[in-house]
């Protein structure tokens, strides 16, 4: 039997490589993912993958309200749901939606999706043609370039600064495309505590975003899944906060302010699109968890999430505090980082020369990791970069990785010098 499945497994006679699509020949592995592979496993101090802590998971919570679900709504939690979510729990997210960020939002706005992961394909799925132009930050959220690449789009990555994205840069460009006759089919942007820099867009670039949109016609895709996680500074209202037009499709997540196994986001938007996004979504999986709906809907409900939030960013401000603390003391001159008012991540810039791709496995025979920042470029033409993640480890260790980081980094700039 082992023999059996040992030549199974085994390379085999079949040629499996030319079964495959051409779409499924040009799909890359998302790098975060497989690093995840690699630090699971090992004593490596992982500052790579965007994982929340699993300290805030309310796993009380979670257990009454589950057995309240089971015992009180087993007929729905347990039963196929319709594609668009469970109603109640629709309703609820329209009601937050309008509490929290200040957007009158309806039910019929609201599609329950298997985390926002898949709205992003969802948003590929219905709204690009192969060669439309998709704007990005560069750099970007590097599973959105994974989920949009699937559909061919032309990517227009426009730099960032501590600001969020140059939209100045923005309007050249438009302006540029608009006299070859050419538009921009939407701009995708992760607007507060950006994955992978920390930043957030200013509110005087929202509102210009927005301004543009209207003026060059196209849409916004609002990727939010940190704007809950804030340690430091006043709130900035989403994006979609400022249309009036319909144009901003919002994303949001329960996998930061819940936990990320339950697989549940949702999306905002127009009813248009948000149909048109269902009929898409029925034949990926016909509906959302249904269990994980009906929790959820309990979770928002009945007030846990509001008293769970504070929880989470007295949680992790320490880690954040801790990783700039850490990088202020340990990192040679000549690195700069952000400096980050909430989220998960701080971007590390190196002298230009330095390939931290090239460098990941002297880090990793360290001990420590890190993602390359090359990926989350559209373009992966920039590689003197990297993203630090601060809210898996706690601080000792955090202190501990910058540290071992800082001599590999100090060690690298010294080979390049001589
Ligand atoms: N968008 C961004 C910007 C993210 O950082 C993440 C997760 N790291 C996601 C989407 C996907 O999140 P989920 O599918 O868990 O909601
Ligand atoms: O792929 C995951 O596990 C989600 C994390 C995303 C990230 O690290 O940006």
């Amino acid at each position: 039997m082992e023999e059996r499945l040992m030549r199974k497994l085994g390379s085999g006679s079949l040629e499996f490589e030319r079964y495959f699509s051409k779409k499924a020949l040009g799909m890359k592995a998302s790098e975060i993912r497989e690093l995840l592979k690699l630090v699971e496993s090992s004593n490596v101090i992982s500052l790579a993958g965007g994982l929340p802590a699993s300290e805030t998971f309310p796993v009380e919570q979670i257990k009454e309200i589950t057995k309240e679900v089971l015992e009180e709504h087993a007929d729905k939690a347990l039963q196929y749901g319709t594609t668009k979510g469970f109603t109640p729990l629709r309703l609820a997210l329209a009601r937050w939606m309008e509490k929290r960020y200040g957007i009158p939002t309806s039910k019929v706005e609201i599609m329950m999706v298997a985390g926002s992961q898949q709205a992003l394909d969802l948003a590929g799925r219905v709204f690009i043609n192969r060669g439309d132009i998709v704007v990005v930050e560069g750099p970007t959220y590097l599973a959105a370039l994974q989920a949009f690449k699937y559909y061919d789009p032309e990517f227009l990555s426009i730099p960032m600064d501590h600001k969020g994205m140059r939209i100045d840069l923005l309007e050249e460009k438009l302006k540029k495309l608009k006299a070859q006759g050419k538009k921009v089919k939407f701009v995708y942007t992760v607007s507060t505590f950006q994955n992978p820099m920390g930043v957030t867009m200013s509110v005087d670039r929202r509102k210009r975003l927005v301004e543009l949109a209207d003026e060059y016609d196209f849409l916004i895709i609002e990727d939010s899944p940190y704007t809950e996680l804030r340690y430091s500074g006043e709130p900035v209202p989403p994006v979609k906060h400022f249309d009036d037009t319909g144009r901003v499709i919002y994303l949001g997540t329960f996998s930061k302010i819940l936990a990320p196994g339950f697989r549940l986001g949702w999306i905002a938007a127009q009813p248009q699109f948000i149909r048109k996004m269902e009929i898409a979504k029925q034949s990926i999986d016909l509906c959302a968890n249904t269990l994980a709906q009906l929790i959820a809907w309990k979770y928002v409900e009945d007030g846990y999430l509001d008293e769970h939030i504070p929880e989470i960013v007295e949680f992790y401000k320490p880690r954040r505090d801790a990783m700039l603390k850490a990088l202020e003391d340990f990192m040679p001159e000549g690195v700069g980082w952000t400096k980050p008012d909430g989220g998960m991540f701080i971007w590390v810039t190196l002298p230009e020369g330095i390939d931290t791709k090239m460098m990941l496995e002297k880090a990793v025979a360290k001990g420590v990791a890190y993602v390359p920042g090359e990926a989350f470029f559209a373009h992966r033409d920039v590689k003197n970069t990297m993203r630090l993640n601060f809210t898996y480890v706690p601080e000792e260790k955090i202190r501990e990785g910058v540290k071992r980081l800082a001599e590999v980094i100090e060690a690298e700039m010294k080979s390049l010098g001589d």
